[in-house]
């Protein structure tokens, strides 16, 4: 990128503002958009770091700026098909995305883990891994997690390890992004209504490889279909984990214990029950992939297993929030999709009431229904796809479903129909969008609301 070279970055949010802070430092002039008409340019510039000179634009984009601008930086949630993106592209702009940009800065090696669902836990267990190796300053974990690659890049140097989560929405918009290491964990549907098809999806997060090669390492779950049938694609070269199936190579479930196997040898590493603070299948999975990743980077295999069991759930992941009048409560909000609901609903051990329903994504709602297997006492939705779950619901033989206008309603409904001995468990099968500004601001205030009980 030249210096004074004229940039857009789309989207004042997290991503936005952490790339305007580096174009500015890389000489760029900068305009920092959002479409937002209820948006003001003073509340953008507000967003903005003091000594900012960006300029500021909120609702229509003039077009003398469309016309001027030479790189585009898209923050993850603007779709890269609208027709402004695509003006901007006619017009001979370059498009990238915000995680590009920050790698346009990286020095030293990145991890990059994406899949549907256990981003989070994976990407926040490799990232302590990787600091118990290096030090707490050698290590970043930035990404989908809530921290913008554009925020933490300029810090690394040749002996530092990026570490991050990256979305199918972040992975549309790469193009020299080149992690050493990189996982899918799992591919199975979910955000369709911003990519369309089925087909799209998998592509996008399979192009977390794109730059790979041989050098490199992708780590694939051997349980999924869409991970397993990759490896005959991938650039890089696979290491699989599996819970369900004996592996030659890569690592594997037995029972109880995650071994390695090599070369025709098997070697024991952790018991799930003794080794693990993390419940459920899904967390085994997590940290058998992110024991591949760490291996990848070169962490001996001590280091690794100390910090797996010390580790504890992620915020917001099947998190145990308090007991009260005999009722448990989890908050499991970063159930955003059926199938991360799937893992919430099989990790109950008691009669539970929970709670469904968000914005909709165009998902299909059976296979999280069929997976409830009579764990479920009630339950209770909200929000945009509360009717089409209902329905979805009634037609899987379910009955005990009642409706929520608010939170508020809808949390003072589960107190009143929890008995003691059975769990409120938050997992909405939805992303959060139209009730909240996100997931973790849904979480927040279950868990505000349970500790007030
Ligand atoms: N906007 C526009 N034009 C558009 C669309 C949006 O101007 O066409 C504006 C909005 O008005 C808003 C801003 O863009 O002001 C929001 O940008 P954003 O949605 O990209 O949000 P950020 O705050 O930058 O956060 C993003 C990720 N958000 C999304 O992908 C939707 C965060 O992931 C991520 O943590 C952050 O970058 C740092 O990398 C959140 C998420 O929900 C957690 N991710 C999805 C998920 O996990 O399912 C993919």
């Amino acid at each position: 990128m030249k210096a004074g070279e004229k940039c857009l970055v789309i989207g004042s949010g997290i991503s936005g503002i952490g790339s305007v802070g580096l174009l500015e430092h890389m000489g760029a002039e900068v305009v920092l958009y959002d479409s937002d008409e209820k948006l003001t340019a003073g509340e953008l510039r507000g967003r903005l770091p003091k000594g900012s000179r960006a300029v500021c634009i909120a609702g229509e984009l003039p077009g003398q700026i469309l016309n001027e601008t030479e790189t585009v930086v898209l923050s993850p949630g603007v779709p890269v098909d609208i027709p402004l993106v695509n003006a901007l592209r006619d017009r001979g702009a370059a498009v990238i995305g915000e995680i590009e940009l920050g790698f346009l800065q990286e020095k030293g090696r990145v991890a990059a883990i994406t899949g549907t669902n256990g981003k989070t836990t994976t990407t926040t267990l490799v990232g302590e891994i990787m600091k118990a190796h290096l030090g707490e300053d050698k290590a970043f974990v930035v990404g989908n997690i809530g921290n913008p690659y554009t925020s933490e890049c300029l810090k690394t140097s040749e002996d530092t390890v990026t570490v991050g989560e990256i979305s199918s929405f972040q992975l549309e918009t790469i193009s020299i992004f080149h992690p050493t290491v990189s996982a899918i964990l799992n591919v199975t549907p979910d955000h369709l209504n911003r990519h369309h098809t089925m087909e799209a999806y998998v592509a996008a997060k399979e192009n977390i490889t794109v730059n790979q090669d041989k050098e490199d390492i992708c780590v694939l779950n051997y349980d999924n279909a869409v991970t397993r049938s990759f490896a005959e694609r991938c650039p890089a070269r696979v290491v699989f984990f599996s819970s369900s199936e004996a592996l030659e190579e890569g690592y594997y479930l037995k029972g109880d214990k995650v071994v390695k196997a090599s070369g025709g040898q098997e070697k024991e590493l952790l018991d799930i029950h003794r080794d693990m603070n993390l419940v459920g299948m899904c967390n085994v999975e997590n940290v058998m992939a992110a024991i591949a990743i760490a291996r990848g980077m070169g962490v001996p295999m001590e280091t690794i297993l100390k910090v797996i069991k010390t580790f504890r759930a992620v915020e917001h992941r099947i998190e145990f929030v308090a007991s009260k009048g005999g009722v448990d409560y989890y908050n499991d909000s970063k159930g955003t999709n059926p199938d991360a609901a799937i893992q919430g609903i099989r990790a109950m051990r008691k009669p539970t009431i929970l709670i469904g329903g968000g914005y909709d994504k165009g998902s299909e709602y059976d296979a999280w229904i069929e997976s409830f297997e009579g764990r479920v006492k009630w339950l209770v939705l909200i929000g945009q796809t509360r009717e089409k779950i209902a329905e979805c619901a009634r037609k899987h033989g379910i009955s005990r479903i009642r409706f929520a206008d608010t939170f508020e309603e809808c949390l003072k409904l589960c107190t009143e129909l929890a008995e003691s001995g059975d769990a409120v468990l938050l997992s909405p099968a939805c992303a959060s969008w139209g009730m909240f500004p996100n997931y973790e601001v849904r979480g927040q205030l279950f868990k505000e609301y349970v500790n007030g009980l």
